[in-house]
């Protein structure tokens, strides 16, 4: 039986390429995310190799979660695979000149939105003593930089959730791993930046960057893997990057 992924964040980067990868595979699909005509799009274009549903909600928003998840049509209330993809910086500013704005939508989406999903699909998992949850990290949650301080605490916080969740759910069938990835380009310094493009581009010049498509092909591996085969956590970088503030653009 063909299984079915629940994507947050796939209107856009790494979710969106996970969907488009996994629709390839056959494994059908539950698309989240808060822009109805970029999931209207990939519903259409998906639609023609598997079954898609969309959800249209703020991750922040812990009633519309819980709604949008329980309210799933039948043939789309068993989910087998869980990408808690859904995040972005805010924002690249000292400690003391960061915008609280800033701070509570990156702890608001990265962390606690990750949350909501996951409590509301957890029972299910359990109670059929299967499922896989990945937690997209980073090395940001890894290692903090200069200016980084909230966006490295979320993710800290996701590494941190990750291995929590494992520990918790051990013996109860379910997967639980993390990928970590270094620089990828995607629309993440567009939005940190809030629209200043010159400035997002800057981030991935000089030298080659990870595609959204390199972490989809990764989290495709960490779900295909032998049921006793359990991918944990998971760290990938630029051959150019060596770490957060370490880039080779000569
Ligand atoms: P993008 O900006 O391209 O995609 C972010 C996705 O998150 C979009 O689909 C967006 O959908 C969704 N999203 C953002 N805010 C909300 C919200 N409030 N409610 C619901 N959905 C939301 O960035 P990436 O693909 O790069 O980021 C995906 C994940 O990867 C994030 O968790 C990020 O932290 C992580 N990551 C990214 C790295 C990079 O270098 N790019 C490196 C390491 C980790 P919409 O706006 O339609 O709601
Ligand atoms: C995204 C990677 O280094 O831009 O999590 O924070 S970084």
């Amino acid at each position: 039986m063909k299984k079915t992924a629940f994507i947050t964040g796939a209107t856009s980067g790494i979710g969106k390429s996970t969907a488009i990868h996994f629709a390839l595979k056959g494994i059908r699909l539950v698309l989240c995310g808060r822009r109805q005509d970029r999931l209207d799009a990939l519903k259409e274009e998906l639609g023609k190799e598997v079954d898609v549903h969309t959800l249209n909600f703020d991750i922040r928003n812990k009633e519309a979660v819980t709604v949008a998840i329980d309210t799933l049509p039948k043939d789309f209330s068993q989910i087998d695979i869980l990408v808690n993809n859904a995040g972005n910086a805010h924002g690249l500013d000292t400690i003391q000149d960061g915008s609280v704005d800033d701070w509570d939508a990156m702890l608001d989406i990265n962390v606690k939105g990750l949350l909501y999903v996951t409590k509301a699909l957890i029972p299910q998992m359990v109670a059929r003593k299967s499922g896989h949850i990945i937690n997209i990290g980073s090395t940001a949650g890894k290692e903090v930089y200069p200016k980084g301080n909230v966006y490295c605490a979320s993710k800290h916080a996701v590494d941190a959730i990750n291995q929590g969740m494992r520990i918790d759910l051990n013996g109860t069938g379910v997967r639980v791993g993390a990928v970590n990835p270094g620089l990828v380009e995607t629309e993440f310094s567009n939005v940190r930046f809030k629209g200043d493009e010159e400035r997002a581009d800057n981030v991935y010049k000089g030298f080659q960057p990870l595609k959204p498509e390199d972490i989809a092909d990764i989290i495709y591996f960490v779900v295909t893997r032998s049921y006793h085969v359990n991918i944990a956590d998971l760290v990938v970088m630029p051959t150019a990057q060596a770490s957060s503030t370490i880039v080779d653009k000569s």
